[in-house]
């Protein structure tokens, strides 16, 4: 896709990965960016899916609405997890194929794989065995939503493409202490710590689960880059390569956030997948680098988060 004027639509244009997405595609020079809020459009309806698709007849579609959340949410609601998803998916895939869209990119991710999978996880790992209980919901609609794009070009020779990015973090995030995902969790957390002059925070789990952590601004990057230069039945892992336990973490967000107090592990909480670490030699091997390092992204979405919610 090299044509600045094509009408993209982004599907989950306001969420945080959306929203990245929209600002690298327009740095780019690409002008014709459409999508709704999911109050204004309701992506598990299909009806409105379908008059949506066919009033704006975009020609190229990014997937990046999905309902998401960190551990806790994903336990307290798994039904959720499922139906939205899948809904959301079934709606904007097969909408994206009776519209004859010229091509999707649907964004799932790393929890797909199996919860003991080899690390780093390859690609074929895929459905080697049992995905993590803690997110089985979104981890089987996202499957669904990488196979359906597989088959969909198998049977209708549709152009779509499927990236699995590890965990995501970054500007626009959600900080909600019980729904947000571990960095955002963690900054809200070190800052409420500092300004209250608590003596501790607590940190969920036992501290050694490792997870490989990615800047919104990269993962975007990534996306524009394979969406403008592969097609194929391939799918992407997309991450930095490197990962690091939430112990370390924790301190690193504790630093920049500048808590002085201690960290306590609340082991009554679960650590979700031991390790969750991409191989994404596929990626590297195509061209593309990672640019944010951790420090950098940490200092970049607190700051962000002093702007918004302070
Ligand atoms: O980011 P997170 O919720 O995602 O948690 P998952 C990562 C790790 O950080 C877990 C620990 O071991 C948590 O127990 N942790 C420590 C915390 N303190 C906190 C905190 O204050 N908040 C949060 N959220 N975690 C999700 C999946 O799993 O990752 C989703 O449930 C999705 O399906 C997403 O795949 C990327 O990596 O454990």
């Amino acid at each position: 896709m090299k044509d600045k004027h094509s009408k993209i639509f982004i599907a989950g244009r306001n969420g945080m990965v959306g929203s990245s997405i929209e600002i690298e595609f327009r740095k780019r020079g690409y002008e014709k960016i459409i999508g709704l809020n999911s109050k204004e459009l309701d992506l598990r309806n299909q009806a409105d899916v379908e008059d949506y698709f066919s009033k704006e007849k975009p020609e190229y579609v990014i997937l990046a609405a999905a309902k998401v959340g960190g551990i806790m949410a994903n336990m307290k609601s798994p039904a959720e997890f499922l139906y939205d998803n899948l809904a959301i998916q079934n709606n904007v895939i097969h909408c994206s194929y009776k519209f004859n869209i010229k091509k999707l990119l649907f964004l799932a991710s790393s929890c797909i794989y199996p919860r003991l999978s080899p690390q780093p996880m390859k690609e074929e790992y895929l459905l080697d065995g049992k995905v993590e209980p803690t997110n089985e919901g979104y981890a089987i609609a996202k499957i669904a939503g990488l196979k359906m794009c597989e088959m969909y070009n198998k049977q209708y020779g549709t152009n779509f493409i499927s990236v699995m990015p590890c965990n995501i973090y970054g500007i626009g995030d959600n900080f909600d202490p019980q729904k947000s995902h571990v960095v955002a969790g963690l900054i809200r957390k070190f800052h409420e710590a500092k300004i209250e002059n608590k003596e501790y925070v607590e940190v969920w789990g036992t501290g050694d689960a490792r997870r490989e952590l990615m800047f919104n601004e990269d993962l975007a990057d990534a996306c524009i880059f394979l969406f403008e230069s592969y097609s194929g039945d391939n799918f992407f892992n997309v991450g930095t390569g490197k990962d690091i336990s939430i112990k370390h973490l924790a301190y690193l967000i504790k630093k920049a956030v500048g808590f002085d107090g201690d960290i306590k592990f609340d082991i009554t909480k679960p650590d979700g997948m031991p390790q969750k670490l991409l191989d994404v030699s596929r990626l590297k091997d195509s061209g593309w680098v990672n640019k944010t390092e951790l420090e950098d992204g940490i200092r970049k979405t607190y700051g962000w988060f002093l702007k918004h919610h302070t």
